[in-house]
């Protein structure tokens, strides 16, 4: 059978921060190849699945050495002769195998590359475009983006608490438009920061690297970014705030080191409540640590009518979390990273667990990233509405941001922007 599965082959790849990741190619009986990599996370959930890496001094520790044996051993040999086109089975075999809730013994690092490369080798052979096989013919929608300016929080030595100041221009009517303007707001950004003391760089998602006096200063320069650019604040460009609260909780409490202060759950709640006030923000994520689901519902009742509230750290793309959240109205949207489940599948049942509560959902790259651009098809084929990629400098964001042109090109008369429908109900009629 043309889809039988010939060959799984692992190797060692390096990321955008110079560290080793798995990269699996996956060959079938009718010549149809996929690859893909393994990204990584810095900020990471405690909930979510994780890497195996090999310790020790090599590498700093980050070695993948025994991922790589794993996807060329037993992965291989579980898979080999197996119908490429079962995605749910073959993710279910690899979990059994693994035998952990966690994926800990054979390695996220090692599943999610070998989830997403059997997914890329399907849609080889059947001749499609990952997005068009995923999408099976359903009319599906271009993500909005969200694209980020400054790059703080655990991306940055911590120059900043929030870790992602980002811009979503919900209005733009296509991609490339949305990326046209998140260009001229990062130019302009750049112009603003150099006015006022030599530019440090980017950091590890290519946002600017921050100098702010504090976490409002930041707002502030970003809010005059998007005027210096040229448009609109609160109409045709957001503000999206990614807190990463979970890093900055210490002994219970949430130090915000920048602004000197050490705030109780309810406290950074009303801290995030004041920004969104007084700024043009239209979604935030993370506003309250992994466990923290009553500050998650604090923020959905003072502030999630009108502004996404987005679960990472939260909900780890998992089907239970975002359902146990959505039971406590503990925000509205749920972030969708692939290596956060595992595999293809269980990411998949995080995104249709949100869609089917009315949620919306964000499919989102790690802060370690490489050159493959599955997550722009993903966005796409599972009409996800939303997608978060980093900013717009280094080579494993732009490359994202340019598949989800070509793709959109290639969608021609038929490529519909999300626009507002991306948002959950309420939001989405707030932005009207
Ligand atoms: C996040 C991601 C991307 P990391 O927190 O949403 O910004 O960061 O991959 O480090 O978890
Ligand atoms: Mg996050």
């Amino acid at each position: 059978m043309s889809t039988s599965i010939t060959a799984v082959r692992g190797r060692q790849i390096w990321d955008s921060r110079g560290r080793p990741t798995v990269e699996t190619e996956v060959t079938l009986a009718g010549g149809g190849v996929g690859r893909a990599c393994a990204p990584a996370g810095a900020s990471r959930g405690a909930h979510e699945a994780v890497d195996l890496r090999d310790g020790g001094a090599r590498f700093g520790g980050f070695g993948v050495d025994g991922a790589v044996a794993a996807v060329n051993g037993e992965i291989a040999r579980l898979l080999n002769g197996r119908d490429v086109r079962d995605q749910a089975a073959l993710d279910q075999a690899l979990r059994e195998a693994d035998g952990t809730a966690t994926f800990a013994r054979l390695g996220a690092n090692a599943t999610v590359s070998v989830s997403l490369a059997l997914l890329h080798a399907a849609a080889s052979q059947a001749g499609l475009p990952l997005w068009a096989y995923l999408a099976q013919g359903r009319p599906v929608r271009m993500p909005v983006p969200e694209v980020q300016i400054f790059g703080g929080g655990a991306h940055a030595g911590r120059r900043t608490d929030v870790q992602d100041f980002m811009v979503m221009a919900p209005r733009a009517g296509s991609v490339r438009r949305a990326l046209e303007i998140s260009a001229d707001v990062y130019r302009a950004a750049g112009e603003l920061m150099a006015a006022r003391a030599p530019l440090a760089g980017v950091a590890d998602e290519g946002g600017w690297w921050p100098m702010f006096d504090s976490n409002e200063d930041a707002l502030q320069v970003l809010t005059r970014s998007i005027e210096k650019a040229g448009y609109r604040p609160g109409e045709e460009v957001f503000i999206s705030l990614d807190v990463a609260a979970n890093e900055l909780l210490c002994d219970g409490r949430y130090r915000l080191g920048l602004d000197g202060a050490e705030l109780s759950s309810a406290e950074m709640v009303e801290t995030v409540a004041n920004w969104v006030r007084r700024y043009p923000i239209l979604s935030v994520e993370d506003p309250v640590a992994q466990d923290d689901f009553d500050g998650m519902t604090l923020a959905t009742t003072r502030f999630g009518e009108a502004v996404q509230l987005i679960g990472d750290d939260l909900l780890v793309t998992n089907a239970e979390r975002v359902r146990r959240a959505a039971a406590a109205g503990a925000g509205n949207a749920v972030l969708v990273k692939v290596n956060q489940a595992g595999t293809v599948t269980a990411a998949k049942a995080a995104l249709d667990a949100a869609k089917d509560l009315g949620w919306a959902a964000i499919v989102s790259a790690r802060s370690g990233e490489t050159e493959d651009v599955s997550i722009a098809h993903l966005a796409v084929g599972w009409d996800a509405g939303q997608i978060k990629v980093g900013s717009f400098t280094r080579s494993e964001r732009m490359a994202k941001w340019n598949e989800l042109l070509r793709i959109e090109e290639a969608m021609g008369d038929d490529a519909r922007f999300a626009g507002a429908s991306a948002f959950a109900p309420t939001v989405a009629a707030a932005l009207g």
